[in-house]
C-alpha cells in the first residue's frame, strides 16, 4: 500500500505543471483519493477472475484424471481378456484411426478382411459345437453381410470340405443368424433348389462346380468358419 501511494506522489509531482495557475494546486490531494478506490475495485475482479480460474483449472483437473483412470482400465481389462484367449497377434498400421488406435489385428492364424476376422477350422465338429468352438475364441460362427464377404470367404474354402455358417432355423423354425443380424433374403447365396428339406436345420457352404449354400442335419461333423471383430490398439 505504502508504495502504491507513493507512485501516486510520484506521478503527481512528474505531471506538468501549468504555467502561471498556482490556485490548481490544492486540486492535488482530491486526486489523491480517487485512485486507491478503482484499484480495489481492480484487484477485486483480479481476484474474482483468478478464483474462476483456479476452479476451472481444478475441474479440468478432476474430469481429466477421471477420464485416464477409465480409459487406463478399460485398456488393462480389453489386454488381459485378449491375452487369454489369443497369445499371439497380428497387426497391420491402419490409415484411417479408430478412436485414435492406429492398429488392426487378427489372432495369428486367422484371415483379415474387411473390419472383421476370420478362422477356418480344421476340425470336424456338429453344428452346435462348431459355434461353441468358436465362441471359446471370442469368436461367432461366419455371418455373411455381403457379396463381397461371401466372395472373400469362397477365395479362402478347400473344394473338397463343406463349411456350417452361422445360420440356421433350429429355434422358431425360420433361418436366424447366429448374432441376431437380421436374415436378408437379398444377401443369400443358396444353391439351386435349397434350401430343400424342412429337416435339415443348419447351413453349409459346399462346392458344386462353383461354392454355395445348403440346409444340412445340424449333427454331421463337418468343418466351420469362425467369424470376429478385428482388434484395435
Ligand atoms: C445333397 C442335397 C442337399 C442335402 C444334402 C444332405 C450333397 O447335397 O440333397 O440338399 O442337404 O445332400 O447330405
Ligand atoms: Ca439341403
Amino acid at each position: 500500500m505504502t508504495t502504491e501511494s507513493n507512485y501516486s506522489e510520484v506521478r503527481f509531482k512528474t505531471e506538468p505543471q501549468p504555467s502561471g495557475t498556482t490556485s490548481q494546486v490544492p486540486a492535488a490531494p482530491k486526486d489523491r483519493t480517487s485512485p486507491p478506490k478503482s484499484n480495489t475495485g481492480c484487484l477485486k475482479l483480479l481476484l474474482v477472475s483468478l478464483l474462476i480460474l483456479l476452479l476451472l483449472k481444478i475441474l479440468f483437473l478432476i474430469v481429466t484424471i477421471s477420464f485416464f483412470q477409465k480409459y487406463s482400465n478399460l485398456v488393462q481389462e480389453e489386454k488381459f481378456t485378449l491375452e487369454l484367449t489369443h497369445t499371439m497377434l497380428e497387426c497391420k498400421k491402419e490409415n484411417s484411426t479408430m478412436e485414435g488406435k492406429s492398429w488392426s489385428c487378427c489372432p495369428k492364424n486367422w484371415n483379415p478382411f474387411g473390419s472383421n476376422c476370420y478362422f477356418f477350422s480344421s476340425e470336424e465338429k456338429n453344428w452346435t459345437d462348431s459355434e461353441k468352438h468358436c465362441a471359446e475364441m471370442q469368436a461367432h460362427l461366419l455371418v455373411v453381410d455381403s457379396k463381397e464377404e461371401e466372395d472373400f470367404i469362397e477365395n479362402n474354402l478347400n473344394e473338397d470340405h463343406v463349411y456350417y455358417l452361422g445360420l440356421s432355423d433350429l429355434k422358431n423354425g425360420h433361418w436366424e443368424w447366429v448374432n441376431d443380424t437380421p436374415y436378408n433374403q437379398s444377401v443369400t447365396f443358396w444353391h439351386q433348389n435349397e434350401p430343400n428339406n424342412d429337416y435339415e436345420h443348419c447351413v453349409t457352404l459346399d462346392f458344386r462346380c462353383e461354392w454355395g449354400w445348403n440346409d444340412m442335419s445340424c449333427n454331421e461333423p463337418e468343418h466351420s468358419i469362425c467369424e470376429m471383430l478385428k482388434i484395435y490398439l
